[in-house]
């Protein structure tokens, strides 16, 4: 795989999705120079969340993160792109936006962390498992953005 192919798994959470911000959140990712591999608009299945926040299960905080995920539609969506996992997540901000730069997307648009607007993965390895987890091969298009050739040296 080449390395601007790295692909991350970013999901606006149910709070992103009902304040509008699922434009400017893409905006963002857009202009940054990312390329938009697959999104969907999807009530999120609580199976599925549990599954996503597993490494959290024992933490206190466990249930009531799988009922926010779950009170409203998330738009999960998968970003290719050089370094895109470690980026992606400067641009998300801290998990609390009250640790978040301006300039973030957390740092921009919240205050609470059960609040946080928005998911990225961590590593390259959850990356994966993520992408898996909420999309079908099938729904994954392979294509080449024709500002690649703009974007990269
Ligand atoms: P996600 O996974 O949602 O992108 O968040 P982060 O990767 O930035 O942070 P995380 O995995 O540590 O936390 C997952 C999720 O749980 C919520 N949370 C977290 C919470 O409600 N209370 C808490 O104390 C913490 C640490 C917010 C994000």
């Amino acid at each position: 795989m080449a390395a601007n192919q790295e692909r991350t798994f970013i999901a606006v959470k149910p709070d992103g999705v009902q304040r509008g911000l699922v434009g400017e959140i893409l905006k963002r990712f857009e202009q940054k120079g990312f390329s938009l591999v697959a999104m969907k608009l999807k009530q999120a299945p609580k199976d599925l969340l549990k599954q996503h926040y597993i490494d959290h299960k024992d933490r206190p905080f466990y249930n009531g993160l799988v009922e926010y995920m779950s009170s409203g539609p998330v738009v999960p969506m998968v970003w290719e792109g050089l370094n895109v996992v470690k980026t992606g997540r400067v641009m998300l901000g801290e998990t609390n936006p009250a640790d978040s730069k301006p300039g973030t997307i957390r740092g921009d648009f919240g205050i609470q962390v059960r609040r946080n607007i928005i998911h990225g993965s961590d590593s390259v390895e959850s990356a994966k498992k993520e992408i898996a987890l909420w999309f079908t091969p099938e729904e994954l298009c392979d294509y080449k953005s024709c500002a690649n050739d703009w974007v990269y040296e």
